[in-house]
């Protein structure tokens, strides 16, 4: 088994702090940043989420990734390294891995301590001949890659449609030290989700068995665990809107009674029915998405979708 120690790059208890204090102190509309919805528990209910009927990313993706990654071997060659940003459960990347001709390693980025560990040990159990670089950071903030020699390309992999979870310039601020980090010719093969009904989308992100809502709701529940706070879970609901004009879905979580909160020893104030927003998910059409690719410097080498027009995959080289 090649697999490393991981490399231990995690945000502390004061940085979510801080972001907690802060997102629940602007006046204009409460936020928290949707980053710390991935605890264990939160990984958890994400990976249910994308096993449900009506959240159609992530069995598109695959799907389409399935299709299309004898292709990007090919572009890729031989003893190619991929670097994957927010590796989760690490189903997807197994397809790639089973596509390339000889990989030589295999850096898994996450956040989330309990995911990273799972998948990248599942994986070494099946993958012997892999050297596998496990990295616990936050990857939306500067963190350093482990330096990985040899003569192969570099494939960094972001699936999920997870930039679609930044809002466009940080999309751009990011893809641009992605591209700084994976270095000359590297390329990037990443998700994007397409522009669709509203009916749809808003499924997506409000299932019938409240998975999401869960999922959303957890984030209280976790700052109530680390951060000393005494959220009543049960006096806040879960909320999705396809917002039109920004081209994103938002979720929120709606205090439903007027209430007072502490956290770590500050009190906020919630009036019945404000919100705290806790994510967007942009949409972008193909030609819109490579605009943004090209303005953090990255050329569009090809673009995939499904059948039915529902996701994309775009393979970019710095
Ligand atoms: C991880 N990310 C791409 C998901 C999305 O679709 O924006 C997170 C998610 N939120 C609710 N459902 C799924």
């Amino acid at each position: 088994m090649k697999l490393n120690q991981a490399i231990d790059q995690a945000p502390s208890r004061d940085a979510f702090l801080t972001d907690v204090w802060n997102g629940l102190s602007c006046p204009q509309q409460k936020t928290l940043p949707c980053k710390w919805l991935y605890d264990a528990l939160g990984s958890r209910l994400f990976d249910a989420i994308t096993a449900l009927d009506e959240y159609y990313p992530t069995r598109t993706e695959t799907a389409l990734l399935g299709d299309i990654a004898p292709e990007i071997a090919k572009i890729a060659g031989v003893h190619a390294r991929i670097v994957e940003l927010g590796s989760g459960a690490g189903v997807k990347v197994r397809l790639l891995l089973d596509a390339l001709e000889r990989p030589s390693a295999y850096v898994a980025v996450d956040i989330s301590e309990t995911a990273l560990r799972d998948a990248t040990r599942a994986l070494a159990n099946e993958r012997t001949d892999l050297r596998i670089v496990p990295v616990l950071a936050d990857y939306t903030r500067p963190f350093a890659l482990p330096s990985l020699e040899g003569w192969g390309n570099t494939l960094g992999f972001f699936p999920g449609s997870t930039i679609g979870n930044f809002a466009p310039a940080q999309a751009i601020a990011f893809l641009t030290q992605l591209r700084r980090q994976l270095g000359n010719n590297a390329f990037l093969l990443i998700g994007v989700d397409l522009k669709k009904d509203r009916d749809v989308l808003e499924r997506a992100y409000d299932d019938v068995l409240g998975v999401t809502a869960a999922f959303n709701l957890n984030l209280l529940a976790r700052i109530n665990r680390e951060l000393s706070a005494d959220f009543d879970v049960r006096q806040f609901a879960h909320k999705s809107i396809w917002n039109e004009a920004q081209g994103r879905i938002e979720m929120h979580l709606v205090s439903t009674v007027a209430q007072t909160v502490t956290i770590d020893g500050r009190a906020f104030e919630f009036r019945a029915g404000e919100t705290i927003h806790t994510e967007n998910s942009y949409k972008y059409g193909i030609d819109q998405f490579q605009r943004m690719a090209a303005s953090a410097g990255w050329q569009a080498r090809a673009a995939w979708t499904d059948g039915a027009d529902l996701f994309s995959l775009h393979l970019l080289q710095a």
